[in-house]
C-alpha cells in the first residue's frame, strides 16, 4: 500500500511544475513534491496548501467548495497499479482530516493542515512511502 501511495504521489507531484508560480511555493519551501514524505519535512507553508489546491484542480480532484471530490479521487487512485487496495482507504483518511479543519476559512491554510494530518496518519498507519520507493517510481513517470 505504501507502494501504491508512492505511485499516486509521484504522478500527483508532476503537476507541481505548472503550479509553482501561481501558488508562490518557492524551492526553498519545497524542492520537489516527493520531499513531502521525508521524515524531516514539515508540512506547514500556506503556499504548499495553495499548490496542492492548484495541482488537485488540474486533476479534477476538488469540488466547488475546495473539498475533495470523493468519486474522482477514488477513480484517480484506482488508475494506478493495485490502486483498488488503497483508493477507499485514502478517500476516508483525507475526509477524516478534512472534517477536523473544516472551520478554517482560508482554503490554502486549511488544505496545508489537511495535508499535514494526512501525512501523519499515513505514517502512523505504516503506509507512508519511503524515499527509496519514491525514487524508483519517479523513473516510471
Ligand atoms: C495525492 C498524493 C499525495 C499527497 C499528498 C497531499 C495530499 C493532501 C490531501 C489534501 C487534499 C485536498 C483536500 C481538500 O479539502
Amino acid at each position: 500500500t505504501a507502494e501504491v501511495m508512492s505511485h499516486v504521489s509521484v504522478h500527483f507531484g508532476k503537476a507541481l511544475q505548472e503550479c509553482r508560480e501561481e501558488s508562490g511555493l518557492t524551492e526553498e519551501m519545497m524542492e520537489e513534491f516527493h520531499h513531502f514524505w521525508r521524515e524531516d519535512f514539515e508540512v506547514v507553508h500556506r503556499e504548499l496548501g495553495c499548490a496542492i489546491i492548484c495541482m488537485s484542480t488540474k486533476l479534477s480532484l476538488l469540488d466547488d467548495n475546495t473539498r475533495m471530490h470523493h468519486d474522482n479521487m477514488d477513480e484517480y487512485v484506482k488508475s494506478f497499479p493495485a490502486g483498488e487496495v488503497l483508493s477507499k482507504r485514502m478517500v476516508e483518511m483525507i475526509h477524516t482530516c478534512e472534517k477536523k479543519y473544516d472551520d478554517i476559512a482560508d482554503d490554502c491554510e486549511r488544505v496545508v493542515k489537511i495535508a499535514a494530518c494526512f501525512k501523519a496518519d499515513c505514517q502512523a498507519a505504516g503506509i507512508a512511502p519511503e524515499m527509496a520507493m519514491l525514487e524508483v517510481v519517479m523513473e516510471k513517470y
